[in-house]
């Protein structure tokens, strides 16, 4: 690394002095990368197992200032399951407040193995864990925030204090989870990117629709080998 200095008096004396460069902190966010929502889980998105090895090796190939995983983790009580209105699954249903709710199969439900990371992905001491929709009664698509923005998650306090500028945002599902996550991110003024190939979404439609709507909010869209 090179480093510039600028002259500046002291005293009548010229003396080096760093320049301060504008630093730049990134953070790896792995998206629900949990046995629910890879091959066999109830939840199961189409091919998200291949996403697997494209955060195992960049988590080895880029130098991250920080790592989260963020942790889908629902009470077995949880608004968002279908079995918990007598409604079947996949429906809509609207709310009390006049949210709409999508009725999931039963999911991430806290203490079961369906929750849990997936054995093969590659968690280190120092990642950081973000449990979310933990709370009975509203849904947490996003990272950051519950679905009607009433609670936040601790991750952008995490963020900050770690200085993250910028966030690389990738896992499943990429039309819900990660969508969420990654549009909170910019309004919360972070500069940030959409890892395409760490990511796989419910339906082709929706991801098209989802990628769009994250170009239009300044989401930049990036491939793993992108990022060096
Ligand atoms: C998710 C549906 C319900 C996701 C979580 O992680 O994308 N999708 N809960
Ligand atoms: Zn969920």
């Amino acid at each position: 690394m090179t480093t510039t200095y600028n002259l500046h008096l002291n005293n009548g004396f010229a003396v080096e002095q760093p320049t301060p460069r504008r630093i730049r902190k990134r953070a790896l966010i792995i998206v629900d990368v949990q046995n629910d929502f890879l091959e066999g889980g109830s939840l199961a998105v189409d091919n998200a197992n291949d996403v697997i090895e494209v955060f195992n090796n960049i988590r080895q190939s880029v130098n991250w200032d920080l790592i989260v995983l963020t942790q889908d983790f629902h009470p077995r009580n949880h608004i968002s399951f279908a079995v918990n209105h007598d409604m079947p699954v996949m429906s809509t249903k609207i709310m009390e407040d006049g949210t709409e709710q999508i009725m999931w199969p039963v999911h991430c439900v806290q203490g079961t193995r369906g929750a849990e990371f997936h054995p093969d992905l590659i968690v280190e001491d120092d990642d950081i864990v973000v449990e979310k929709g933990c709370n009975t009664n509203v849904d947490s698509y996003s990272g950051f925030f519950d679905n009607n923005k009433k609670h936040q998650t601790k991750l952008d306090e995490i963020l900050k204090s770690h200085g993250i500028t910028d966030t690389y945002i990738a896992g499943v599902a990429l039309d819900v989870c990660v969508k969420y996550t990654s549009l909170d991110s910019v309004s919360l003024g972070y500069n940030t990117f959409l890892i395409k190939d760490a990511s796989r979404g419910v339906s082709q439609d929706s991801v098209k629709i989802a990628l769009q709507e994250m170009k239009e909010a300044s989401v930049h869209i990036v491939n793993s080998e992108d990022i060096v």
